[in-house]
C-alpha cells in the first residue's frame, strides 16, 4: 500500500514555488519550464492513482508544449485507449499541483484515494515520454521521482512525438485482445502506418515531393525513420526546419502554427509555384498543407480542407463498398471556417457537428458516429471508426472487383489513421494516400471552396474568465450584454461572423472574425476586439 511519510521525504525535494496557481487545462499544464518541477512530480503521483483506480491499466504521460517557445514546457496525461485524461480527474491534477506543503500534498492524495474507492496495493504501470526540448530530461528526472515515490512500474518510451505516446498506451492495454491495437514500440508503430500506406496507394504513381517544416521538433528524426520504412518509391519525403539540436530553434518561425497564424510560408522554405508542402508543429500532433499559386499568393490548406478531403474519400468508399449502414460525420469548431461548415452540409451532405475546443471534446462527439473525421482549422484532427464501422469493414467481401477494393482501401486507412489522437505524421500519409488515390495537385484539392477571409485577434484583458461563452463557444453568455453588441456589428457585414472566447492555453480573450472580403474581415475582428477590452 501507499508509503506516505516516503511521498513527504521525495515531495520535499520537489517544493512548489509561493504564488503560483497552476491549472490542468485544455492541454495539461503548460508554462515556463523552471515552474514544472513541484507539477510533474505530482502529475507522477496522479498517474500512478489512476492506473490503481482503473485496474493497472498503463497510463501515458507526455512531456510537451507543442507549438509553445522553446523554453515552455508542460505535461499531460493519457488515459488507457489512448484519449486524453478523463475530465473528472482534471480536478486532481489542480489539486495535487496547488498543494502548497508536503502535508497539503499528502491531504489531497488520501481524499482522491478516498473519494475513487482506490484499492492502494493494486501495482500501477506507466509509460512516458518527451519532446526535444532542452529542460526534457530535468523534468523527467522531477516525474520519475513522483512515480517512484509510489512504486510503480515504469517504461521510459524516450524522445517521441506526442502521437506516439499516445498510440503506444493504447497498445500496451489491448495487447492480445480482438481490439489489439498494435506492437507497443516504436518500430511497430512505422511498420503499421507504412504498411497501411503502401496498401492504399499500390498501383498508383507517386505524387512529386512532399516538403515537410518539422518546427525543428521531434516530428523531423520521426518522419525520417516512417519515410524510411516507407520507401521512396511509395512517397518522397523533403524535410526542412529539421534541425532538433540546436537550441533556439523550435517553432520559432517555423511549425504549423506559425503557418496557420501568420498566413505564411516558414522560416527556410523555398518552395516555389508547383510545389506540394506541409508543416508540423513541434510535438508533430499538428499539420498543415500549403503552396503557392501561379501570382505568388500563399494558399493554405487547414484542418478544415483536411476534414473534407478525408471526409470526401471515405465517403466514396464507404459507398463504392456497398456499406450503406455505416454512418459519416464531421466535428468542427467555431473556428471551422464558414465556407468549409456549408460544404460539407450543402455540398456533401455530410452531418457537421459543433463543439467547444479542444480534442477531448471534438473526440467525443466523433465516437457518436460511426466513422467520425473530426479536424480543428488549426490541423489537429483524426478520424475514428466504432466498433460496429470496424466490425463491418473487416467481415465485408464485396461482390465485385470494385467493392472489394474499396473495402480493401477501408480497411488499410483503419491502420493508416492513428484513432487515439491528431497525429502529423498519421495525417500526412492520409493526406498523401488520398491526394495519390485521386491523382490530385494541392490546387485541384483546393478547389472544393474558398475560405472566407478570417482573422483571429488576442486581446489582452484584466480578467479573461469573467467572458463566459454557450453554443459550443460560438456566444457568449457574460458579460451580459456584450453578445448584443457584437451581434449588431455582426449584421453590418456581408457573410459576417465573430465569436469572442477565454483561451483555455494563454492569459488572453481570442476574438475570431470572418467576412466576405478581407477589408471587411479585418475591419470586423477589430471592431468586436474594441468591445471587448
Ligand atoms: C490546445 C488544444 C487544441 C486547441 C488549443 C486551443 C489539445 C490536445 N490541444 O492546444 O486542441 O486548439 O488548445 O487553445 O486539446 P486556446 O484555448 O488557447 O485557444
Ligand atoms: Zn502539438
Amino acid at each position: 500500500s501507499i508509503n506516505y511519510d516516503k511521498i513527504k521525504e521525495a515531495a520535499a525535494y520537489h517544493p512548489k514555488p509561493q504564488d503560483i496557481n497552476y491549472t490542468y487545462g485544455t492541454a495539461g499544464f503548460r508554462m515556463k519550464a523552471d515552474l514544472l518541477d513541484s507539477v510533474i512530480f505530482r502529475v507522477g503521483i496522479l498517474a500512478v492513482l489512476r492506473s490503481k483506480k482503473l485496474d493497472s491499466k498503463t497510463i501515458g504521460i507526455m512531456i510537451t508544449a507543442s507549438h509553445n517557445p522553446e523554453h515552455d514546457n508542460g505535461v499531460k496525461l493519457v488515459d488507457p485507449y489512448g484519449e486524453m485524461l478523463e475530465q473528472s480527474w482534471e480536478n486532481y491534477a489542480t489539486q495535487l499541483a496547488n498543494a502548497q506543503t508536503e502535508d497539503e500534498l499528502v491531504d489531497v492524495i488520501k481524499q482522491i484515494v478516498s473519494n475513487n474507492d482506490i484499492d492502494e496495493s493494486k501495482p500501477a504501470n506507466i509509460v512516458y515520454a518527451r519532446d526535444t526540448r532542452p529542460s526534457g530530461p530535468a523534468l523527467v528526472s522531477a516525474l520519475v521521482d513522483g512515480l517512484k515515490s509510489l512504486n510503480s512500474k515504469i517504461i521510459d518510451f524516450g524522445v517521441k512525438t506526442t502521437p506516439q505516446l499516445h498510440y503506444v498506451t493504447r497498445c500496451y492495454n489491448v495487447q492480445g485482445t480482438e481490439d489489439d491495437y498494435g506492437e507497443p514500440t516504436e518500430e511497430g508503430y512505422y511498420k503499421k502506418l507504412a504498411t497501411a500506406f503502401r496498401k492504399v496507394v499500390e498501383g498508383k504513381s507517386r505524387l512529386t515531393p512532399i516538403h515537410i517544416d518539422a518546427a525543428n521538433g521531434v516530428g523531423a528524426p520521426k518522419m525520417k525513420e516512417l519515410a524510411k520504412h516507407i520507401g521512396d518509391e511509395y512517397l518522397e519525403a523533403v524535410l526542412v526546419n529539421d534541425d532538433y539540436t540546436t537550441q533556439g530553434k523550435l517553432n520559432y518561425q517555423c511549425g504549423a502554427d506559425f503557418v496557420k497564424t501568420s498566413q505564411r510560408l516558414p522560416f527556410g522554405s523555398k518552395i516555389k509555384h508547383g510545389d506540394r508542402a506541409a508543416s508540423f508543429d513541434g510535438d508533430a500532433d499538428r499539420i498543415v498543407y500549403y503552396y503557392v499559386d501561379e501570382d505568388n499568393t500563399f494558399k493554405l490548406l487547414d484542418g478544415d480542407k483536411i476534414a473534407g478531403l478525408a471526409g470526401g474519400f471515405i465517403i466514396d468508399l464507404v459507398k463504392t463498398a456497398g456499406l450503406e449502414g455505416i454512418n459519416v460525420g464531421v466535428v468542427q469548431t467555431a473556428y471551422a471556417n464558414g465556407s468549409s461548415t456549408t460544404y460539407l452540409e450543402k455540398v456533401m451532405n455530410v452531418p457537421v457537428s459543433c463543439v467547444p475546443t479542444g480534442v477531448k471534446h471534438l473526440h467525443h462527439e466523433a465516437e457518436k458516429y460511426d466513422i467520425g473525421v473530426y479536424f480543428e482549422a488549426n490541423g489537429h484532427g483524426t478520424v475514428l471508426f466504432s466498433k460496429k464501422a470496424l466490425k463491418t469493414i473487416h467481415s465485408a467481401e464485396g461482390q465485385t472487383a470494385e467493392q472489394k477494393e474499396a473495402i480493401e482501401k477501408l480497411r488499410a486507412l483503419t491502420d493508416l489513421i492513428n484513432q487515439t489522437v491528431g497525429d502529423a505524421l498519421s495525417d500526412l500519409l492520409l493526406v498523401e494516400a488520398i491526394l495519390t488515390n485521386r491523382q490530385w495537385s494541392l490546387k485541384q484539392w483546393d478547389q472544393a471552396y474558398s475560405d472566407l477571409p478570417n482573422r483571429l485577434v488576442k486581446v489582452v484583458v484584466e480578467n479573461r474568465h469573467i467572458f463566459k461563452t454557450t453554443d459550443a463557444e460560438r456566444k457568449l453568455l457574460e458579460p451580459t450584454g456584450l453578445q448584443e453588441q457584437i451581434n449588431e456589428l455582426i449584421s453590418k457585414y456581408k457573410n459576417g461572423r465573430s465569436f469572442v472566447r477565454p483561451s483555455g492555453t494563454e492569459d488572453v480573450v481570442r476574438v475570431y472574425a470572418e467576412a466576405a472580403t478581407r477589408e471587411e474581415c479585418d475591419e470586423l475582428a477589430y471592431k468586436v476586439a474594441g468591445l471587448v477590452y
